[in-house]
């Protein structure tokens, strides 16, 4: 799927901005009711999730639909044009209404919709856009929710009578199985783009690498009547390689590898015609490959120094910052990191971008977060998700399948492997061959594997890298360092007779900025920098392991409950990016470790 661009050809009309909004009561169910609407109607802002934007608790707690709309005039000069309407993210389901009829419908939070509005809306024309969302999870949606009942992260206290009793003056509310904040709303961009009505519908580019010879392999495709082709410039704009048809190998002489910073993130562009459209892909050339204990990025052994991140900051949410991206990216220079996991769902489009250009490295994961965990019953043949999943997975790779800086698929975070352990390898398996089957780079693809009986697990051991979210000294043997890294010790010894590099993808510990103690204990600064000079320690001795990614980048708000005081707290930096201890540890570790040959086999 192409991201909305603007040139010679095509205009983009931006829909950002302030618009009306109504929570449901639970009476509507997602169908436009203009009274209602009409007598409840708010301002608010958009891209941005709703919950933080107003200060009465109905917004934090919603459960359930919730209404935007605006009146658009579609300017006159696009008449003549093919116009398509664009939601970048709509958190979690999203009904489309124009002029009151249903337009279209959107199930997942995370990736990208268009409507086609022809024969809808004209140029030159008013019309009344009204969008339903629905923020509910549950056993059918990624991410997961559990149904009233059943223990969940807020965790109850099951089995005392009167907490049971209590539990039925509740009110309807989601039960997330994951620990981030659920939330919801039009948390990306809106826009109407033009397109002639022959025009480029996708682009595909395939890039290898002969000797010092760039290979380019491309397919565009189209609709409508017209000879497609297609040119690579480079980042001075100069002429490198040329061609035309739909699909051919082109051959950059010379080629300038994309490297992650600091090398040279160097980029170039594909540039297509076709009839009347005109569309500018950038790509780089590397390649990605995972042999033996190593993942080679240009045939060198790459070494993960990241972390997991989130999209989240005060007031916005999980809405869409710009310039928060940009100031994340600076902060991933400033700590001499290189890469990060789109932990639990994927980002932003303008975010990969950023990364291609800085040359940051992406593991880039579903929203698949939570499947399983906690249920008495065989996940993966009670919950009806499969569809949904491999939904997401195409429309991640279709989104996603050119940026140079995603090297690897995350099918999920932390499913249930240990519990189920056959079923749970006939899903996973079974998953990973058909991401693989629609990734035209085929990039490596895994899952990151929950702390677990890791003996018991059947499916992690499958994935081309192996990818263990671990707290050893926390949650578990928790403040006992030495303890800890015993067990992790041990565990390593376990996944290096498996025989394939290991990504550490989580570890931390909870840490209260500004908390310090001559004795390290847990919660304090120092407590944190120690566990990761420990735990770090271990993974120095083992070649096999090729990346350490702290849990977390920074704090992030998380859905209330014992474990949890203004949120999260394992970030590196705080929630506003001021940095722990631990930040200054890991600058100066990683500013010491080489991004290629860190570990020597
Ligand atoms: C891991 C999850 C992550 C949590 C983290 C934690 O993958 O989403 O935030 O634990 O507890 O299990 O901090």
């Amino acid at each position: 799927m192409l991201y909305p661009r603007s040139n010679d050809k095509r205009s983009v009309l931006s829909l950002d901005g302030i618009w009306s909004f109504c929570l449901d009561d639970g009476s509507n169910g997602g169908s436009i009711n203009n009274d209602f609407i009409s007598s409840r109607r708010e301002i608010i802002s958009v891209p941005a999730s709703y919950n933080d934007q107003k200060d009465d608790p109905r917004f934090r707690e919603h459960y359930g639909w919730a209404y935007y709309e605006r009146h658009v005039t579609v300017p006159a000069f696009f008449s003549g044009e093919r116009l398509v309407l664009r939601f970048d993210a709509v958190t979690h389901n999203a009904r489309v209404f124009i002029n009151g009829a249903l337009a279209g419908e959107h199930k997942g939070g995370f990736l990208p919709f268009e409507i086609e509005l022809e024969g809808i809306v004209r140029a030159g024309e008013d019309f009344l856009l009204q969008v339903a969302v629905d923020n509910r999870v549950s056993h059918s949606t990624l991410p997961v929710g559990n149904e009233e009942g059943m223990a969940f992260f807020g965790s109850d206290n099951a089995g005392v009578p009167s907490v049971e009793a209590a539990k039925r003056w509740r009110k309807k509310r989601n039960l997330p199985n994951f620990d981030f904040f659920n939330y919801a709303g039009i948390n990306r961009s809106v826009r109407i783009y033009t397109t002639p009505h022959d025009y480029i519908s996708d682009i595909t580019v395939v890039p290898s690498v002969n000797g010092t010879s760039g290979i380019v392999d491309y397919t565009v495709a189209t609709a409508g009547e017209g000879e497609v082709s297609v040119r690579i410039l480079s980042r001075e704009g100069a002429v490198v390689a040329e061609g035309s048809g739909a699909s051919g190998r082109l051959e950059i002489a010379d080629a300038r590898l994309w490297n992650p910073w600091p090398g040279d993130p160097y980029l170039y562009t594909l540039d297509v015609t076709f009839a009347g459209d005109h569309y500018s892909q950038r790509f780089g050339v590397r390649t990605v490959e995972v042999r033996g204990h190593q993942f080679l990025i240009n045939g060198r052994p790459f070494y993960f120094k990241g972390f997991g991140k989130h999209e989240d900051s005060a007031v916005h949410g999980r809405g869409f910052d710009l310039t928060y991206d940009v100031k994340d990216m600076s902060l991933i220079r400033w700590l001499s990191a290189n890469s990060f996991r789109t932990s639990h769902y994927p980002y932003a489009e303008e975010m990969y971008d950023l990364a291609d250009e800085e040359g940051v490295v992406i593991i880039d994961e579903t929203p698949a977060v939570g499947i399983g965990a906690g249920a008495a019953q065989d996940p993966y043949r009670t919950f009806d998700i499969r569809q949904h999943h491999e939904d997401v997975i195409r429309d991640l790779i279709a989104r996603d399948k050119n940026h140079p800086s995603v090297v690897m698929w995350s099918m999920a975070n932390e499913p249930d492997t240990e519990h189920f352990p056959q079923s749970a390898k006939d899903y996973w398996c079974s998953l990973y061959e058909y991401t693989h089957s629609l990734d035209p780079q085929d990039r490596p693809v895994t899952f990151v594997c929950c702390q677990n009986n890791y003996e018991a697990d059947l499916a992690t051991r499958e994935m081309d890298v192996v990818c263990i979210n671990r707290y050893y000294g926390w949650y578990n043997l928790s403040g006992d360092l030495d303890a800890a890294c015993y067990a992790l010790s041990m565990e390593l010894d376990f996944w290096q007779k498996i025989g394939k590099p290991l990504i550490m993808t989580e570890y931390g510990a909870d840490t209260l900025p500004g908390y310090h103690l001559t004795s390290p204990e847990m919660f304090s600064e120092e407590f944190q920098a120690l566990y990761y000079e420990r735990i770090n320690a271990e993974l120095d001795k083992r070649d096999f392991v090729v990346g350490e990614h702290p849990w977390n980048f920074a704090d992030f708000n998380t859905i209330q409950g014992v474990y949890r005081a203004d949120g999260n707290r394992k970030g590196l930096l705080t929630r506003d990016r001021r940095p722990k201890l631990a930040a200054h540890y890991f600058r100066k570790r990683w500013s010491a470790i080489p991004d290629f040959g860190y570990k020597k086999k």
